[in-house]
């Protein structure tokens, strides 16, 4: 039986968080033996916001040698750059011309984010969504692995799968997210009512894949938590019930026998473990992130070979997408 498609994507719009790799990539590593996985950084996402030219670039091949040093397998899954594959835009074109603009004025994700910066309310911005979708139907993807903040753009991807197969005739699969519940959303260290965010301006909001021991240490110990003093989960103690999330995304340990045995220590000794759990999480990921940067070639030739998978799926697909809405073919 043919294995079932996976598909999703990461912006290298920064080094990746604590919050990618938990709601997100470690899930991608665990479906590569079950499906095939297509696994891609999304650089033409990242440029809806304004991007400075040679960081994307490093960003880039930083993210993917994250996804790498993450477990990705450039064996089992297509990894590679979006924009290396022409036909995730030309897709986006079509699916524009049946997207309604009152659906894309309801996504959250651009509601936030053209707030954060309204000098830049560019047009990429709000139809990111159909891009996205793209990227996802090219493929006929079955699952998409996502974090809880994706799901409105899933409905959306289901929805043009849909209504493009209506209107033409049957060609999209339509594509189930995967959120897993633990870990799909992880909160800001300091605002513990909004997600936690690479591009967040609050360094200390975030802890990221590559941050140093200390610097791991210092934002648990900064991160906002409250006056109650007990440790317990529950919503009225959003800060702490987060971290206590991470805890758990960390050990496997089932949050009430965490919180039992820290019921009576307090939050400092709490915290001083957490950052503990989460330095010896992530170390493994950084020490294979700087070793994989020493070979650049290596890298170079992942994205190439993953490109050229991809491509010649996506081709298929787009070729046969232009025929069903009646373009000449070449
Ligand atoms: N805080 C989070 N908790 C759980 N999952 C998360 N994801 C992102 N943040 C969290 C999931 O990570 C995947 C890749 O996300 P992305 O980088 O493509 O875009 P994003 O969701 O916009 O992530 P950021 O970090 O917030 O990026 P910026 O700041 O650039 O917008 C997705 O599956 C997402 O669900």
């Amino acid at each position: 039986m043919e294995k079932k498609i996976v598909f999703s994507g990461v912006q290298p719009s920064g080094v990746l968080t604590m919050g990618n790799y938990i709601g997100a990539i470690r899930n991608w590593v665990e479906l590569q033996d079950e499906y095939n996985c297509f696994y891609c950084v999304v650089d033409q996402h990242a440029i809806t916001v304004p991007q400075i030219p040679k960081d994307l670039r490093k960003n880039t091949l930083d993210v993917l040698a994250l996804l790498l040093a993450a477990g990705i397998d450039p064996k089992k899954s297509a990894l590679f750059i979006q924009s290396h594959v022409a036909a995730h835009s030309e897709l986006s074109w079509v699916l524009n011309t049946i997207t309604y603009m009152g659906q894309l004025n309801r996504m959250t994700q651009f509601k936030e984010k053209s707030r954060r910066s309204e000098e830049n309310l560019n047009a990429g911005l709000f139809t990111y969504p159909v891009l996205m979708a793209a990227d996802i139907l090219i493929y006929n993807a079955d699952l998409v692995p996502v974090g809880e903040d994706q799901k409105q753009h899933m409905e959306l991807a289901r929805d043009l799968a849909e209504r493009f197969n209506n209107r033409y005739s049957d060609t999209f699969t339509v594509p189930d997210p995967l959120i897993k519940k633990a870990g799909a959303r992880i909160m800001s260290l300091q605002d513990p009512t909004s997600k936690m965010s690479k591009s967040d301006k609050d360094t200390n909001a975030y802890i990221l894949l590559l941050d140093k021991p200390d610097d791991i240490r210092r934002k648990i110990k900064r991160a906002v938590t409250d006056s109650i003093g007990v440790i317990a989960y529950n919503d009225e103690q959003a800060g702490l019930k987060n971290l206590l999330n991470i805890y758990n995304a960390f050990t496997n340990e089932p949050i009430d026998e965490i919180v039992s045995r820290y019921e009576n220590l307090g939050y400092g000794k709490f915290k001083e473990d957490l950052a503990e759990v989460i330095v010896e999480g992530l170390s493994p990921i950084r020490e294979k992130y700087d070793y994989l940067m020493k070979n650049k070639d290596y890298l170079e030739e992942v994205y190439r070979e993953g490109a050229k998978k991809a491509e010649y799926q996506a081709e298929k697909m787009l070729r046969k997408v232009y025929r069903k809405v009646g373009f000449v073919q070449r």
